[in-house]
């Protein structure tokens, strides 16, 4: 099979931690921030992930993508969601895009290789979420903020045991997050990120924290 992907993309890595997991191999192919061509040729709009299956289709949609490739083999991400951890993402969510995503601009990602695709990508999210260096510049705050949610995060991650889609969705928010400088993961938190880094095969982004 084969996954087309952003490298930044939260929804591409929630793909890419459902194959990863699952052992299956598989080829990434990086689209360039720019290229509406590839996607829209392959389902018929411009979005990732993609996954090619083995019969040569292509699906969009990362949860479809995650439940398709678990019910290749016995299903290990169908058990009952946590409604406590997808609450906690879908909050965190709405602050961690205005702390990561001005970082995922300026980071080094496969798909931001060019002047043109940075530049694409910059249009982009700037289309989106406003003044990116204005986002950049409130930081201390959202940092502050975020602390917060992370502590609360450690309670609900302390005794939990991983397996399940609500773990597909709330592990990429926390890679995502591991791009910003000053955030405090609490220790629970971490060896929860670093744990899944481990078995899934996609990177935490602190090497490249800002
Ligand atoms: N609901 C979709 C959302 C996917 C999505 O929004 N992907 C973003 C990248 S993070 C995208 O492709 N945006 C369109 C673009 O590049 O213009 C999913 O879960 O797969």
């Amino acid at each position: 099979m084969k996954l087309y992907i952003y490298e930044h993309c939260p929804f591409c890595t929630r793909a890419r931690l459902a194959l990863g997991l699952k052992n299956v191999s598989y080829e990434t192919v990086v689209v360039m921030e720019g290229d509406a061509e590839t996607p829209t040729r392959l389902i018929g709009k411009k979005a990732v992930p993609i996954l090619e299956r083995p019969d040569g289709s292509h699906m969009g949609e990362s949860l479809d993508i995650v439940r398709f490739i678990d019910q290749l083999e016995t299903p290990i991400f169908d058990g009952p969601a946590n409604d406590a951890l997808d609450a906690w993402g879908t909050d965190a969510w709405r602050l961690g895009l205005k702390l990561f995503i001005p970082r995922f601009t300026r980071a080094q990602f496969a798909e931001l290789a060019t002047p043109q695709a940075r530049e694409a990508f910059r249009l982009r999210e700037a289309k989106a979420f406003g003044d990116l260096d204005a986002l950049l510049a409130s930081s201390p705050a959202y940092v502050t903020e975020m602390n917060v949610k992370l502590k609360v995060l450690a309670g609900l991650i302390d005794g939990h045991v991983f397996g399940g889609i609500s773990d597909i969705k709330l592990w990429p928010i926390l890679r995502s997050l591991s791009i910003v400088n000053g955030l405090e993961f609490p220790p629970v938190v971490l060896r929860y990120m670093e744990a899944i880094e481990r078995n899934g095969g996609v990177n935490l982004l602190f090497d490249q924290a800002m």
